[in-house]
């Protein structure tokens, strides 16, 4: 593989928007340090090394509270890398984790006590060789109580994966709204299929992330302001009020260019949560629910 990659700006604005008392950065990843936390054998980028000191001073400037720390494919099914990081954050961060799907109970109940609260389930070819479906079902049958599957996928493959995701006996919360073409607009064919998985049961929650990723390609130029994200997306953040997180994406796995700066990443929010009801649900009150739910104000539902 070729040199690292740095997939961040050094020097992130300070965003104009500031986010409510105990906002979450509800996804974010680290990267090493590699001397401590090598980098999978499979991974398919090589990242510079982005780690906990890095990511905690971040949220602050952010004006964020807590972190969840999404194991991300660079690191393969080791999850040390992230576990550190939740172990340095003085209970600010917990976790998703990526495993082997014959991970034993013993060891899933490790991941539990060290902060990990969900699985990542990535089909993205790019980043992964496989994604054995069969075995990521059996696998969601028997994880900790409290637990939830994320899933990454791209909307051409959402049709295919319905009965996969409508198999799944835990919550589901999908990573960047399944990467809609958001040039189609709120009412696009890619919202209205991903708005029917929503509506095909209540425990399905979305991450309304990722402008740079999802609108940046634009007249071969940068994506923000991401007009066309903000209209396709507050109509879904609005429809769907208890069910959306956010985050950052931080340090922006594998960008090499159109990198986005944190800070306007945050002052996108009130454009797809215009109201502070909508920006705390989104920033707060829903992940505390998914990640502290034993301090989360609003119960489970
Ligand atoms: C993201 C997106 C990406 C990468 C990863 O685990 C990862 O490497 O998640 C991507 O390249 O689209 O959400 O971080």
């Amino acid at each position: 593989m070729s040199s690292r990659i740095r997939s961040w700006t050094g020097a992130p604005s300070a965003p104009r928007y500031r986010p409510p008392p105990g906002a979450v950065d509800a996804h974010c990843h680290v990267f090493g340090p590699m001397a401590q936390f090598p980098f999978s054998p499979k991974a398919k980028y090589l990242p510079e090394d982005a780690g906990p000191d890095m990511l905690f001073a971040l949220r602050d400037h952010l004006g964020f509270a807590r972190n969840v720390i999404v194991q991300a494919s660079c690191h393969g099914t080791d999850n040390g890398a992230t576990l550190h990081a939740i172990a340095q954050s003085q209970g600010r961060a917990r976790g998703v984790a990526v495993v082997d799907p014959a991970i034993s109970a013993a060891e899933l109940h490790a991941l539990d006590a060290a902060g990990i609260r969900g699985v990542r389930f990535n089909f993205l070819k790019r980043l992964v060789d496989d994604a054995p479906k069969d075995k990521f079902l059996e696998l969601s049958r028997r994880l900790p109580a409290g637990w939830h599957v994320v899933i990454y996928f791209e909307a051409d493959i959402l049709a295919e994966l319905r009965p996969f995701m409508d198999a799944i006996p835990v919550p589901l919360v999908i990573d960047h709204m399944g990467r809609p073409d958001v040039r189609q607009g709120p009412d696009g064919p890619d919202l209205r299929a991903f708005r029917a998985l929503l509506n095909s049961r209540p425990d399905v929650w979305f991450k309304a992330t990722c402008p740079d990723r999802l609108d940046a390609i634009k007249d071969g130029g940068r994506g923000a302001p991401w007009d066309d994200f903000a209209a396709a997306v507050a109509p879904l953040v609005a429809d769907y009020p208890g069910r959306c997180l956010w985050g950052t994406d931080w340090p922006h796995p594998n960008m090499e260019t159109e990198i986005p700066d944190d800070g306007l990443l945050v002052d996108m929010i009130p454009r797809i949560a215009p109201t502070p009801a909508l920006q705390q649900a989104l920033l707060v009150d829903n992940p505390m629910r998914l990640y502290w739910p034993e301090e989360a104000i609003t119960p489970p539902g």
